[in-house]
């Protein structure tokens, strides 16, 4: 019986010895490797955490003490030690355990996510719960440096220092976002960390003073000590500036370490700050080496590692004609949020390092930078996943729209996006893009029409948006009609599905299914939408299907049904997803639950047509 068996719950960690927890630890990378090599998901980030985990559930009693997963990709360690080894196998399936956080699964969960730099916050305000309630528990956010980089991060830091029951920030430091980390916080932990002389004396220390009892006060009193031998003692100033005391760093991977540093943490009086140094897919050499790669990954074979993809997506269809792009137009830039190679960017940094910008975790930051860029003439495209530009809709309005700037957003898996679930589909940019005044939006059916909207992107006028989903990338025609027309792929009998995006193929692939002759029509430019033309090239039909990835509140089907019910001679219906959270599952399967496959469609075509 390995170790793991015996662990359902924290408390069994609690019974075994310091000096078992390396063994506990590397049964649990083993088990992390082996499930995630069948079910895929975050790989690196928590073969990183595994000896972080451990020591935190041995130190802290979860779940009366709290801690709390900065979006929540690292915590399988947690999730295995908390009750849900035997559920393992399901990650990320369809009603499978989730990848992130679910308070519904646990109360070891304390605080969900899948978006990143909310811990601090949410810490705080847990914090102020538990002091209500004259609680002492420990509050035990984790967040990396990547998550570090955003500002909702600082305006929490900012706040820190007001924590009202004990905070303890531990800082997950291994250098990397999913790329290599960016910025000046990244460069001021990069000094920090190079503090080779003061490491010893402060891994001495640590390990020395836990052994005493008076290892908290003795500690306590190093901290106070005058700001000159401070700035030489305590390399993390750049956290006591925000009334945090600073321990580090200390190494991630040594348990025992681990163990005592997070005593003296609970040892002290005030809101503290513990930087750990982890290595990134740490224990499995291919991860190690290639961080960002084994970042998150699908099902591999353990022995050969991650097999490069073979076809091309959406985001590398948009990475490569931006690159060609870029050579004919020199005031071409591509700004990003840290998801260089997420949003097919790598080719473009390496040929034109000067145009490309990451700005770290910093959405907001990087769509009011691209307003900047377009008011100084530059031709910002912004790329970021549909899900994570919601954290910038304020810059959207205010700072793009208002200035009515030529920003180009492209918009990464937009609609279901699959197992990565509840935090992350992209189905509600076609809503709030409908709100904006002067954003024109597009959402190109297949690859090539990708292209032509990109190079015809440069020459037009305002904001433009242009979204496309997750997955592999096809072309189904070459067409040159106008792009702000719809598109009549193809004429009908009597129904008429009008359509945008990856739904106008699955229009085709309803067509190949039935007898009956569909006519599909290609809405592509979603806002604002030709209605005189829509009208026109409806009017010969009885029966208007409405197709669209996204829910009706808000999207193109709520103003098209509007707009037929006032002519009144067509009979309408829409399909739509709910207004709801999309859970986590393979993208077809969640398309086939909510009617949105072709043997769906045409079954609710036939419902509807019945007398
Ligand atoms: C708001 C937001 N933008 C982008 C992402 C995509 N993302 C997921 S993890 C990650 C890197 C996080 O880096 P870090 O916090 O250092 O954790 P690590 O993966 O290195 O363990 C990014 C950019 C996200 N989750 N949330």
């Amino acid at each position: 019986m390995g170790y793991l068996d015996r662990i359902n719950e924290p408390g069994d960690l609690r019974r075994f010895q310091v000096s078992e927890l390396p063994l506990i630890a590397s049964e649990l990378r083993e088990f992390i490797l082996q499930e995630v090599s069948r079910t895929g998901g975050h790989l690196a980030p928590n073969l990183g955490t595994v000896e972080l985990t451990v020591a935190l559930h041995y130190v802290f009693k979860s779940p009366e003490d709290k801690i709390i997963w900065d979006v929540g990709h690292q915590a399988y360690g947690h999730k295995i030690l908390t009750g849900r080894r035997d559920r393992f196998k399901t990650l990320r399936q369809i009603d499978g355990l989730s990848g992130f956080l679910k308070r519904s699964e646990s109360p070891h969960d304390i605080f969900e996510a899948g978006h990143s730099s909310t811990s601090i916050s949410a810490a705080l305000g847990i914090a102020y719960g538990d002091h209500y309630k004259n609680g002492r528990h420990y509050v035990v956010p984790v967040i990396g440096d990547g998550a570090l980089t955003a500002g909702m991060a600082f305006e929490a830091l900012n706040f820190a220092g007001e924590a009202k029951s004990p905070l303890i920030i531990v800082l997950n430091d291994n250098e990397m976002s999913i790329s290599p980390n960016v910025g000046s916080v990244s460069n001021t932990l990069s000094r920090v960390r190079s503090f080779k002389s003061y490491n010893r004396l402060k891994h001495a220390t640590v390990a020395s003073l836990s052994k005493s009892r008076l290892g908290g006060v003795a500690y306590r009193t190093l901290s106070k000590a005058k700001s000159g031998l401070k700035e030489l003692m305590i390399p993390g100033m750049f956290f006591e500036h925000f009334g945090l005391s600073y321990i580090g760093p200390v190494d991630g991977h040594d348990i025992k370490d681990l163990v005592s540093a997070l005593e003296i943490a609970k040892r002290m009086d005030k809101p503290v700050l513990l930087h750990v140094r982890t290595i990134k897919g740490k224990g499995y050499p291919y991860a190690q080496l290639n961080p960002n790669l084994y970042h998150g990954v699908g099902p591999f074979d353990i022995k050969y590692g991650v097999k490069p993809r073979e076809t091309l997506d959406f985001s590398a269809v948009f990475g490569q004609t931006l690159t060609e792009m870029a050579r004919d137009h020199e005031d071409i830039f591509a700004v990003t949020a840290a998801m260089c190679s997420g949003t097919g960017l790598k080719s473009f940094a390496e040929a034109f390092g000067d145009r490309f910008v990451d700005v770290g975790i910093a959405e907001q930051n990087a769509v009011t930078l691209a307003a900047g860029m377009a008011t100084g003439g530059l031709k910002p495209y912004v790329t970021i996943y549909s899900t994570f530009l919601q954290r910038a809709f304020d810059q959207l309005i205010h700072d793009v729209a208002l200035q009515n700037l030529h920003v180009v957003l492209c918009i990464h898996r937009s609609g279901i996006v699959g197992e990565d679930g509840e935090t992350h589909p992209g189905i509600f940019d076609t809503g709030y893009l409908n709100l904006i005044p002067n954003f024109t939006v597009f959402a190109p059916k297949d690859a090539a029409e990708l292209r032509r909207v990109l190079k015809e992107s440069y020459a037009m006028e305002g904001p433009v948006a242009i979204k496309y989903p997750r997955g592999g990338a096809y072309t189904l025609n070459e067409d040159q009609t106008p792009l702000s027309e719809p598109e009549l792929i193809k004429s009908g009998d009597e129904t008429l599905i009008i359509t945008y995006s990856r739904m106008v193929k699955t229009a085709l692939e309803a067509q190949a299914l039935t007898e009956e002759s569909l006519g599909i029509l290609n809405l592509r430019q979603i806002k604002p939408l030709d209605q005189a033309a829509v009208l026109r090239l409806a009017e010969a039909y009885d029966h208007i299907v409405l197709l669209e990835e996204a829910p009706y509140q808000g999207g193109v089907n709520q103003s098209l049904e509007t707009l037929f019910l006032r002519q009144g001679h067509h009979k309408v219906t829409p399909i739509n997803l709910p207004q709801a959270f999309i859970p986590h599952g393979e993208t077809d399967s969640l398309l086939k639950r909510h009617g949105m496959d072709p043997e769906g469609i045409l079954k609710r075509i036939d419902r509807e047509r019945r007398p």
